[in-house]
């Protein structure tokens, strides 16, 4: 090649790709949740109905379980798994408390609208041992609150229902215009639910909080349709910079 061609060739524009702002955020999360000791772990996108729905104390005629809520696989008794927390189940099985887990990963629900996708990111994390109180979950929840929307972030939490949780809360943050957006979910692991892992539950608390990893991305890049991150345009990517 002579000088000039070679010349001519590194003048050329050449795309440079980035990580997907979900594939970030996802990392982000997993990254603020190790630095308090939670241990990473995976788990399959095809479920057991066990692990995703019975050992969480989802009961049968649970509306979630419903065949326009939830992916069915080959009428077997196999679901896409609609959130991370089998991930959990599974190693609650596995390991002996203490426990620390975060978990993070695809989840799939028959939703498709400006807020919701059939396929989502959740990051959830699990904290199982001996006196660990709803404190303790509060202070967490509090400090990564902080980290990702800055120290002097205002939070609330809003009393809410999750079948394996109780009591169960919902955390908003104030928005700069003073409006409270919702940005997780997270209560004390139902004693149900420990039983059902053969954990002690008269010995044994646990902590749990889940949230969407997509909503999380939206609030903190102003994304308003959560498709705009599936739509492949790579200027909205900040893939083509
Ligand atoms: C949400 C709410 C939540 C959990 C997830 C959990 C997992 C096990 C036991 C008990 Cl194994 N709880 N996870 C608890 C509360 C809320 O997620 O809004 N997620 C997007």
């Amino acid at each position: 090649m002579s000088p000039k061609e070679n010349l001519f060739i590194s003048s050329i524009k050449k795309d440079v790709g980035s990580p997907h702002p979900v594939e970030e955020m996802k990392n982000r999360l997993v990254s603020i949740l190790q630095s308090f000791g939670f241990s990473y772990e995976e788990g399959p996108e095809v479920e057991t109905e066990e692990n995703n729905f019975d050992m969480l104390n989802i009961h049968k005629n649970h509306p979630a379980r419903q065949m326009h809520d939830t992916f069915y696989v080959e009428n077997k008794s196999l679901v896409l798994r609609t959130h991370t927390s089998p991930v959990q189940i599974r190693s609650m099985l596995k390991l002996k408390p203490p426990i620390s887990i975060v978990s993070a990963g695809k989840v799939y629900r028959k939703d498709d609208d400006a807020t919701h996708l059939p396929m989502f990111h959740q990051v959830e994390a699990i904290c199982v041992d001996e006196d660990i109180s709803f404190a303790n979950l509060k202070y967490l929840i509090y400090e990564i609150c902080s980290i990702l929307f800055g120290s002097n972030v205002e939070i609330r939490f809003r009393p809410s229902y999750f079948p394996f949780t109780e009591p169960s809360a919902e955390v908003d943050i104030k928005s700069e215009n003073g409006k409270w957006l919702e940005i997780l979910g997270c209560g004390v692991v139902n004693p149900i639910v420990l039983d059902n892992c053969n954990i002690n539950s008269t010995k044994f608390s646990g902590l749990a909080l889940g949230m969407g990893v997509e909503r999380i991305a939206m609030l903190l890049n102003n994304v308003n349709d959560i498709r705009d991150f599936y739509k492949s345009n790579l200027d909205f990517l900040g893939q083509n910079k």
